[in-house]
């Protein structure tokens, strides 16, 4: 089989990350659940390019795609290298699946050497269903799924309907866990999804680690009233409550360097013109860069809540949706990293993730690293995300370099 050369597999995994953006829920957006038939599709497409480059695929009790190549000795740990191929609402092309795609193209590039290999679509990354993620590389690692399998989405059905829906058994998830000894070390590459590799002119860099990541849901409620007989300082007014808990979300992650917070999801009811609204209910993503910072920020953050909800006669809930603290990657995979971009561009640059990646939980199970790859003006949980085939080539061979570094042990 003629070998193809980098640009020609930078080429492909583009040409196959415009297939995948057609797998979608909803006409216009791409749109790619956990344990949706739009994700059923994308596996299986994934699994003949698997097939292609030589890997023997199955997926595992939890959705993850696996695809594997035997070394000659079939027992020696495996180096294990992917990302996911789920999506956020309203997705751009390349979050999560450039890396799956490079990683099919790394073990089709490897496959004369001797390495037991594995390349995997890990089943929920983003959390897009539940609001927790990792729902695949959580179980891949640790066996736990990490939330209820009664935690219900929008439609009110719950992570076992969608688990059995799929064909798997919700009481076998655990199954999915690896053994450490059975994995030799997990790179992931995937896009920066911020502005660093851009501001620094350089195509790749190697990531040293995660940042600590909470999401939490927030229900404030109130009284609903007449809008025009309720004087202001008579109100239990949710609304006004929620707003007051907003501003001082956006104040207390303002004031930390390295720290962030969202407020992603906002409902309002009854939501009538003329009715004071008596509940909100909103979704706060936070992190820092170390658990000391975010543990600061969760803390101001829930004592502020309770001052405003008390001094306006509001009912306060705080749930909380996932925790997952930073995640420093093994010294010696960020190293190989490293030097694999050094010699692709000449400089090497170590930089930490914002973003949080299935990574995060494979470190739980073996030596892990990353590669970050340039996007174009770090835009990313957007349509516009972009790569240039350029900087895609290039990641390729970092990678592929990466990996065979990997295997020396
Ligand atoms: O939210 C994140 O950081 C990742 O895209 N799931
Ligand atoms: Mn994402
Ligand atoms: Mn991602």
């Amino acid at each position: 089989m003629k070998d193809l050369d980098d640009s020609a597999r930078a080429r492909r995994v583009m040409t196959r990350a415009e297939t995948l953006s057609g797998i979608t829920e909803t006409e216009g957006q791409i749109l790619r659940r956990y344990l949706s038939p739009a994700m059923r599709e994308a596996h299986d497409v994934a699994r003949t390019w698997m097939e292609q480059a030589g890997l023997t695929v199955r997926e595992d009790a939890a959705g993850n795609l696996i695809g594997r190549r035997n070394g000659s000795s079939p027992d020696a740990p495996a180096i294990v290298c992917g990302s996911h191929l789920d999506t956020v609402l309203n997705a751009g092309r390349y979050d999560g699946i450039f890396g799956v795609l490079a990683g099919i193209e790394a073990a089709d590039a490897l496959r004369s050497h001797d390495l037991s290999l594995e390349i995997v679509a890990f089943a929920d990354e983003e959390g897009t269903r539940f609001g927790s993620g990792y729902l695949g590389s959580r179980p891949f690692a640790t066996g736990e799924l990490g939330i209820s399998l009664e935690r219900r989405d929008d439609q009110g059905l719950s992570v076992a309907h969608y688990i059995r829906e799929y064909g798997l058994d919700p009481d076998r998830v655990a199954h999915a866990r690896r053994n450490p000894e059975e994995i030799a070390g997990y790179l992931e590459l995937h896009i920066e999804q911020g502005p660093v590799l851009e501001a620094e002119r350089l195509a790749v860099g190697a990531v040293t680690g995660i940042a600590a990541q909470t999401r939490m849901r927030v229900t404030v409620a109130g009284e609903a009233g007449h809008a025009g007989t309720v004087p202001m300082g008579l109100r239990r007014d949710a609304l006004a409550g929620a707003v007051a808990m907003a501003a001082e979300v956006e104040a207390i992650a303002s004031r930390h360097e390295g720290a962030v917070a969202t407020i992603g999801q906002w409902a309002v009811q009854p939501g009538g013109i003329n009715i004071i609204p008596n509940e909100v209910v909103f979704t706060i993503d936070h992190r820092a860069p170390d658990d000391a910072l975010q543990d600061l920020i969760h803390a101001g953050i829930n004592e502020r809540f309770q001052t405003i909800a008390s001094s306006r006669g509001l009912d306060l809930k705080i749930e909380i949706l996932s925790k997952d603290n930073a995640v420093e990657f093994d010294p010696r995979v960020v190293d190989i990293v490293l030097k694999s971009c050094r010699t692709q561009t000449g400089r090497g640059l170590r930089l930490l993730s914002a973003a949080g990646h299935d990574a995060a939980m494979i470190a739980k199970l073996a030596p892990t690293g990353m590669i970050f790859i340039r996007c174009e003006r770090g835009i990313s949980h957007n349509p516009a995300e972009n790569v240039d085939i350029a900087d895609a080539t290039l990641a390729l061979v970092v990678l592929r370099d990466a990996l065979a570094e990997l295997l020396k042990g």
